[in-house]
């Protein structure tokens, strides 16, 4: 019996418990029935908050990975404790999120990862039944299946028992790659490890564990907003989704976060970290994520003959904060910062904070994922904050003009964003509350006022020298800044008989592995270059600045992160989609390839552009030009927007344009301060889509930069 005819009959083995209890619409391996969100009272638990309990990562912390339960729905509800994974750090928690990790600009920091996902005697966790691992994708595969190049192969269809690989990957960190935490950097409870493992081994380093990595963390980036979570390929959606998350702090000597902070911004318990997720629960209170049946929020999985397991975005109705399922937090009349995360699956969130009646709370936006912005940005309703998957944003809220009153978090993003299901006002539509007293501690609120005109002494001067700009507000490149390369590169879902079946950087596969050869030749893309057991194309030269031209060929939003850098977005501009769209599929059929087969043409084939950009006009990525078909004018990055940025929202319909420095954020432009590591050594980075069911799919590539 082949592997295909053997889960056929899983399946139906599965159908039958199921249809035995009722209502099943969840794991393949455990039977579920599903408690819709509006049954989950809300507003009944406080915020867990950090504030006075955030870990120094200064000497160094120990981050275990834990199996452990945890009360995320409210006991007064009726509801038990739902068993999650979480992060332990120096003996704080497990929880989920972990504990917030704080570090210091300039400070290094080593941190020792240890993967403790296991059951008793090393059997694998309760969770892994809840979260089906779909070996048909490609993944982490500690036993070698190798299912992607031998699908037909016995036990491919089968959910994986074995035990979990993970990885922490710290989010927007300027670290060296063998400490990047990358998806093939994996390890599991019993000392297997991914083929790019690395660990830590400089004179007095700790020793690695054999279910461990360490690594080190420079910290010479700008103080902001990071975090971490896990990154093992294949499986990120379903670690995540257990709840391996956290924040990492970046402080300097101006964002200190005490109170005597030189900023005057908000601290101590008015500065909080908001890790907004998505999740759904069975009528046990358990997680649920929807694998192979056919009803319930995300139906089942679109192409079960070929990845039985996998959908293409998860969404969830129950909102969970802070790992905790719409909770409130008591705030005083006088201003917060808060450190906004989105930390889900493929949920956007359009974030407004509204009273009861609809009188709004404007949105100050101090930072971005990567540091502080030049002034504070107002986002005043009916604008909205918009956090795509991975996105943070650092914000100041004044809860001044609502003394006692109760003000909600909304949100109003569709799912898949930005055109499918409106936000369920039972439920999605709702984020969390503030509950706002009457009096301020300490009679007065001697924080700096980001409304506070340009001239008033109250203000809040951010930084004391502007950020360095690589793209200006009107979205062109800034001056001084040469353009080394101009790569334009596709973003491409590709469609199976029942729906998607993975999604494409550049029609290429995270190995960098022809398709139509897998399995047979397995013959990489036309002049890539291997590195660990994948093959790059994008080798941008150390110190150098590019601008990446993103089409999104697809019907939906796509949140691209590179790894390594923080960027800057230039601008973002229509285009006729369709038809670009088909002459490039023709140009793809000319050139005798099919889906991730690679882009039409050779990947450095360099073409001459009419369109010149920072006095470049000459193109690689191997596509069709793009420049014909251009609409419009470009639109300039949104002013909250205009900062250091990670992870950017590509629309449909529109090219993404981001300039990309592949040096230390404070080298001055122009200048030649390199990192205080070898970027070009290691296993390399990843630039990938940050939902992390399309990441999980093949929406990832590999890259390194280059010596120049
Ligand atoms: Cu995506």
């Amino acid at each position: 019996m082949d592997g295909r005819s053997l889960w056929r009959g899983a399946v139906a083995a599965g159908i039958t418990l199921a249809l035995g209890i009722g209502n099943a619409s969840a794991s393949f391996l455990v039977p579920q029935t599903a408690l819709p969100g509006k049954n989950v009272p809300k507003y009944r638990d406080p915020l867990p908050t950090f504030a006075g309990s955030r870990v120094p990562a200064t000497s160094g912390y120990t981050v275990s990975f834990e199996e452990f339960k945890q009360q995320v729905l409210p006991a007064s509800g009726g509801f038990g404790p739902t068993t999650v994974w979480g992060y332990k750090i120096n003996g704080n928690g497990p929880l989920w999120p972990g504990y917030t990790v704080e570090a210091t600009k300039g400070s290094p920091a080593t941190a020792t990862y240890v993967n403790n996902l296991a059951g008793p005697g090393g059997t694998p966790p309760l969770l892994q039944k809840y979260l089906t691992v779909d070996q048909t994708i490609h993944w982490a595969d500690p036993f070698k299946l190798r299912c992607m190049f031998t699908p037909m192969a016995a036990g491919c269809f089968d959910p994986y028992t074995g035990p979990v690989p993970a990885v922490a990957h710290l989010h927007g960190g300027e670290d060296k790659s063998d400490f990047d935490g990358g998806p093939e950097q994996w390890f599991t409870p019993n000392g297997m490890r991914g083929p790019a493992y690395r660990t830590y081994t400089s004179a007095g380093a700790p020793p690695a564990p054999a279910n461990g990595a360490v690594y080190n963390y420079p910290n010479g980036q700008e103080a902001t907003t990071l975090w971490f979570h896990d990154h093992a390929l294949g499986t990120t959606r379903l670690n995540v989704y257990g709840g391996l998350a956290a924040f990492y702090f970046l402080r300097d000597d101006r964002d200190t976060g005490r109170a005597d902070n030189p900023i005057r911004l908000p601290a101590g318990d008015q500065e909080t970290e908001i890790l907004i997720q998505d999740r759904q629960f069975d009528t046990a209170g358990q997680l649920l994520f929807p694998d192979g049946f056919p009803s319930g929020l995300n139906g089942a999985p679109p192409n079960p003959t070929v990845h039985p397991f996998w959908i293409p975005e998860f969404f969830g109705d129950v909102i969970v904060v802070n790992g905790k399922s719409w909770p409130y937090q008591n705030v005083e009349p006088r201003r917060y910062r808060l450190r906004l995360l989105n930390g889900s699956n493929a949920r956007f969130y359009n974030l407004a904070f509204i009273d009861g009646v609809l009188r709004s709370a404007p949105i100050w936006q101090i930072g971005t994922d990567g540091g502080l912005l030049d002034a504070p940005v107002p986002i005043v309703y009916p604008g909205r904050l918009l956090l795509a998957p991975g996105e943070r944003a650092d914000v100041i809220v004044d809860f001044t003009p609502f003394a006692g009153k109760t003000v909600t978090l909304t949100n109003n993003a569709k799912a898949p964003f930005p055109s499918g299901m409106a936000a369920d006002p039972q439920t999605t539509a709702q984020i969390m509350q503030f509950r706002v007293g009457t009096t301020v501690t300490g009679d007065t609120d001697g924080t700096c006022d980001p409304a506070a005109s340009k001239k008033s002494g109250n203000k809040c001067v951010l930084r004391t020298t502007p950020m360095v700009k690589l793209a200006t507000a009107k979205g062109t490149t800034a001056p001084g800044v040469t353009v080394a390369t101009r790569r334009q590169l596709v973003l491409r879902e590709i469609e199976g008989g029942g729906g998607p079946l993975e999604v494409l950087l550049n029609n290429t596969k995270w190995s960098g592995i022809m398709e139509s050869t897998m399995g047979t030749t397995n013959t990489p893309v036309a002049g890539s270059t291997q590195l660990v057991d994948y093959w790059l194309t994008e080798l941008p030269t150390l110190g150098s600045t590019e601008v990446w031209e993103i089409i999104n060929t697809t019907g939906d939003a796509h949140p691209i992160h590179l790894h390594l850098v923080q960027f800057q977005i230039m601008n973002r501009q229509p285009y006729q989609a369709n038809k670009y769209l088909s002459d490039w599929m023709a140009a793809l059929t000319a050139a005798g390839k099919g889906p991730g087969d690679g882009p039409p043409n050779p990947y450095a084939t360099v073409l001459t552009d009419t369109l010149s950009i920072g006095g470049q006009n000459q193109v690689i990525g191997g596509n069709l030009l793009v420049t014909p078909y251009l609409q419009g004018s470009p639109v300039p990055a949104a002013p909250n927007e205009q900062g250091w940025k990670d992870t950017v929202v590509m629309m449909p319909g529109e090219v993404t344009r981001i300039a990309v420095r592949f040096s230390p954020q404070g080298n001055p432009i122009g200048g030649s301060v390199g990192y205080s590591f070898d970027a070009t050594d290691g296993p390399g980075y990843v630039w990938h889509c940050h939902i992390l069911d399309h990441e999980d799919n093949e929406m990832m590539r590999p890259y390194i930069p280059v010596k120049p």
